[in-house]
């Protein structure tokens, strides 16, 4: 590929698959037992999440897709970034709406995706290359919980992104981790963070999105299961399991969980592990925090930095946070 990309690995297939085993053990040999929802995503995963981007209850993605396609000239006019730093940069299609609107605007600009999987990385840089001749792609390829002080220094007016509501994924704790690191990435009081947030609504909207009645979350749920047997070489039956989804008003998140329908005896052989999950118990496998301004307030504060800007959308459903070092 052309000098305009560069990738820099912090993760490889060996650290994924062992850092895998590590957090399938400590899931669920705890209680209440849990799979970290990241695990959600292989091939067959990732494509049940674009399917559920498509469905009509699933009002995150296109709700924040018609925000950015509103706001990107004015936010690029605004604030004519050099260097785009993108948490969980994927396929980086709601990056294009950005970069779309500053087509016609002079100078080069920087994109460094942080994202797990090398394959995804490359093959959407040599896309956004093709497309955007003002583009230079310097890819980070690590977990944007690990690997954030790795991001080389601005080269110039900074913009970091984490869209999708993504963030609501992450626990307190692991949230204000990332926001702290995500504050140490922006370097002038000029820069900027641009965070997509599913607000908090009638629950009836919040749990359909998540209980598709056509069962695509369902089985992007199960899928968990499929991933673990391979990884740990285990003997889950997801036939055997109930997909539920609920809203945890005092929490203010979505949880979802897998229940067993009978008493599951399952090996995991690489693990040495042998475990047992009855009817009662549950495997948790996904938070999705949903925030008010108030509570995104709060939390963008508590990391040192503050809310500049809040955009919704006519239903209140979706906010796009644009915050400034504090
Ligand atoms: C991609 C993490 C934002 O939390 O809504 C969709 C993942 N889980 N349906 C979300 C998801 C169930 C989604 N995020």
């Amino acid at each position: 590929m052309t000098m305009r990309y560069r990738a820099y690995a912090y993760t490889d297939e060996a650290d994924r698959s062992l850092t895998l085993a590590e957090d399938v053990r400590r899931g669920l040999t705890a209680s209440p037992k849990s799979l970290p929802p990241k695990y959600f995503y292989d091939a067959i995963g990732a494509r049940l999440f674009e399917d559920i981007t498509r469905l009509a209850e699933y009002y995150l993605t296109r709700t924040e897709a018609a925000l950015l396609d509103k706001l990107a000239p004015g936010l690029m006019r605004e604030l004519a970034p050099r260097d785009i730093v993108e948490l969980g940069a994927g396929s980086a299609a709601k990056t294009r709406r950005l970069l779309d609107a500053r087509n016609g605007l002079r100078g080069t600009v920087r994109y460094v995706p942080v994202d797990v999987d090398a394959l995804t990385v490359q093959a959407s840089a040599a896309r956004l290359i093709a497309d955007y001749r003002f583009l230079q792609v310097r890819a980070l390829v690590g977990d944007f919980e690990q690997h954030l002080p790795h991001v080389p220094p601005p080269v110039g007016r900074r913009l970091v992104l984490f869209l999708g509501s993504t963030i609501g994924n992450l626990d307190p704790p692991a949230r204000h981790r990332l926001l702290t690191q995500v504050r140490d990435l922006l370097r002038t009081g000029d820069d900027r963070f641009l965070v997509g947030l599913d607000l908090v609504k009638d629950v009836k909207v919040l749990e359909a999105a998540y209980n598709d009645a056509s069962g695509v979350t369902a089985e992007f749920n199960r899928n968990i299961l499929e991933v673990v047997n391979r990884g740990v070489d285990a003997d889950f039956h997801p036939g055997a399991f109930r997909h539920l989804a609920f809203y945890n008003e005092g929490e203010a998140r979505i949880e979802m969980h897998l229940v067993p329908d009978s008493t599951q005896e399952v090996n995991l052989r690489r693990l040495g592990l042998r475990i047992r999950v009855s009817p009662e118990e549950t495997i948790w496998t996904e938070s999705c925090y949903k925030f008010t301004r108030g509570s995104a307030e709060t939390m963008l504060e508590d990391a040192g930095l503050r809310l500049d800007r809040w955009h919704v959308d006519p239903d209140r459903y979706f906010a796009l946070a644009v915050a400034a070092p504090g």
